[in-house]
């Protein structure tokens, strides 16, 4: 039945937003007006302060749309400046009521109350139509579970809401027809600006299967969820494959699928029916996240014959670094033995380190180095800046043991707007930038193991890293290029692809 309560949803520059879609999708199913709108797009390593152009399109859009309630999706921390800015022009210029959702108010859900007028806490796929409703009868959502309201200086916190199985989750909808818009530099595009990637996002599963990590997130979404049922889901296969059918029809370009799980599922009867359904009826090939502790051949190998190209895995830090400070008990073996695998069996892959933290000393720095250069070859090294979230476990014992200071923290500082993909011109002391540029040039294929340690043992680099940094920019545009020519070959190269990650200004390593 349809509703009159219009509703804008509003992605923080992300085009592929799956929350602003898993809230959208069932409120137009329950019948409500949706506008959706996907508010500039993030460039690796720079998310620009929109213009003043900018913030007055979305209000005219707003008003041309003869939006009731504003909603917006706050996904990352460092968003809290902008997202606050937003709710301050848009409020004064409509008056409407501002609603907050993702991740960041579900992490610091007395910050964001404090500025938006409701918001969500936690996952709300099914009660954000209770919410809608509730607003829709003219009332103040004040008992629905997943949201909190402000009434002057009173706060109303309602609990959690269930967690729903993921099987009951609607498809996200990319339809793209007149109620989607996109706005960048002033300009208004309308449709669902993520159509037409060439790479399909989405997740088998939601949680984590160890929840350990002190720098992630999810040591506090488990606390949350504790008692609101099954916290770490794994969808059917079916309902995978049926996703898959139903976005085929929609983005017709789709040349990869990209699994964004924390974890991709390896369980052996999901894989067995994985492996039977997705080559016959998706046909399409993948890429997905694993974890060490998890990498076996025989999984895998049943996954590469399933279309599987590429794997993602974390290493981190040094062992010490990874079990003091991260709580993440992987070992150096596991990590050895996961790359040879991926070898064995043809598998591209790219491990991920995390870089300046403020407790890896040398002794740590150089355990990493020697670590990368026993890898096989050939792999992609993705080295990530610390970001530090506010309120996990790592963020209190930094605090605590006064190795950083509250600006260091996401929502005040924006740590993952500058660093969160290394980037070699970065100002750093020298030690560092020796360390990186050594990592640099560790996993390029076309510079001898004999050569990189001969430039480790080099005692003038050790006092001057300058020109060694020079050898890394050049190696690592090499290879880049070379990386970005077989996307090209593929079909997988897009402007909004090399917008993303070809960023002269600030050219993350690989
Ligand atoms: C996949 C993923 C990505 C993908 C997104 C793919 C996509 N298609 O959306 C990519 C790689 C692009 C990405 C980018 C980033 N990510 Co990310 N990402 C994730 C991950 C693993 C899952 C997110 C997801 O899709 N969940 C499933 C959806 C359905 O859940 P959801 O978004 O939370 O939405 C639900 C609720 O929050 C709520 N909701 C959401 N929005 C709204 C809005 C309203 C109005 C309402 C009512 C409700 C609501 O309803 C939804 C349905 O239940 C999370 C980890 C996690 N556990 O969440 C990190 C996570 C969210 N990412 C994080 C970060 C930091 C980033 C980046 C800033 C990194 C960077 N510098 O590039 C960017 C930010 C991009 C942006 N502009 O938002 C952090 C945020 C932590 C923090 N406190 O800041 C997380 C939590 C990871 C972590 N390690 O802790 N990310």
């Amino acid at each position: 039945m349809p509703k009159n309560l219009k509703i804008a949803v509003i992605s923080l520059y992300a085009l592929e937003n799956n929350g602003v879609r898993h809230v959208a999708t069932p409120l137009r199913e329950a019948g409500y007006t949706v506008t959706e709108i996907y508010f500039k797009d993030w460039v690796n390593n720079r998310f620009p302060w929109p213009s003043e152009q900018e913030v007055t399109t979305l209000i005219q859009l707003l008003q041309k749309r003869q939006v009731d309630v504003v909603a917006f999706s706050v996904r990352a921390s460092a968003f809290h400046r902008m997202a606050k800015y937003l709710t301050e022009r848009v409020r004064h210029a409509t008056g409407l009521p501002i609603v907050w959702g993702g991740m960041h108010p579900t992490f610091l859900p007395e910050r964001c109350i404090a500025i938006a007028d409701f918001i969500a806490v936690g996952e709300v796929d099914r009660a954000v139509v209770d919410f809608f409703d509730a607003l829709e009868r003219g009332e103040r959502a004040d008992d629905v579970p997943g949201f909190w309201r402000r009434d002057g200086k009173d706060i109303i916190r309602n609990d959690i809401a269930d967690l729903v199985e993921l099987d009951d989750v609607l498809f996200r909808d990319f339809h793209s027809t007149e109620d989607k818009f996109h706005i960048e530099g002033g300009t208004v595009s309308v449709g669902d600006p993520f159509i037409s990637n060439p790479e399909y996002t989405l997740l088998a599963s939601r949680g984590c299967p160890y929840w350990t990590c002190t720098f992630c997130s999810n040591t506090l979404t488990k606390p949350l969820y504790e008692g609101k049922g099954k916290k770490f889901r794994i969808r059917s296969v079916e309902h995978l494959i049926q996703e898959l059918e139903y976005a085929k029809r929609l983005c017709t370009d789709i040349k990869v699928v990209r699994f964004d799980d924390e974890v991709f599922p390896l369980r052996k009867d999901w894989i067995a029916e994985f492996k039977e359904k997705w080559p016959a009826r998706v046909g399409i090939p993948f890429e997905v996240l694993v974890d060490p502790r998890m990498v076996a051949i025989g999984p895998l190998r049943h996954l590469k014959e399933a279309g599987l190209r590429a794997v993602c895995m974390g290493i981190q830090a040094s062992e010490r670094v990874n079990q003091e400070f991260y709580n993440r008990n992987t070992t150096n073996a596991q990590i050895v033995e996961a790359q040879r695998i991926f070898r064995e069996l043809g598998l591209e892959s790219s491990l991920q380190v995390i870089w300046d933290d403020p407790v890896s000393e040398e002794v740590d720095k150089d355990a990493v180095f020697r670590l990368i250069m026993e890898l096989e070859r050939p792999f992609n090294l993705y080295m990530f800046g610390l970001t530090i979230y506010p309120n996990t476990h790592l963020a209190r014992r930094l605090l605590r043991e006064g190795l950083i200071t509250e600006r260091d923290i996401e929502g005040v500082g924006t740590h993952a707007f500058e660093q969160f993909r290394v980037d070699l011109s970065y100002p750093r002391p020298k030690a560092d930038q020796r360390w990186l540029a050594l990592m640099v040039l560790a996993n390029k294929p076309f510079l001898s193991k004999a050569f990189v340690w001969k430039l480790y043992a080099s005692e003038r680099f050790k006092r001057d890293p300058a020109l060694l940094t020079q050898m890394a920019q050049a190696s690592n545009l090499a290879h880049m290029a070379g990386f970005v020519g077989k996307m090209a070959m593929r079909g997988e190269v897009t402007p909004l692809l090399l917008k993303r990650w070809v960023n002269p200004g600030s050219l993350v390593t690989m």
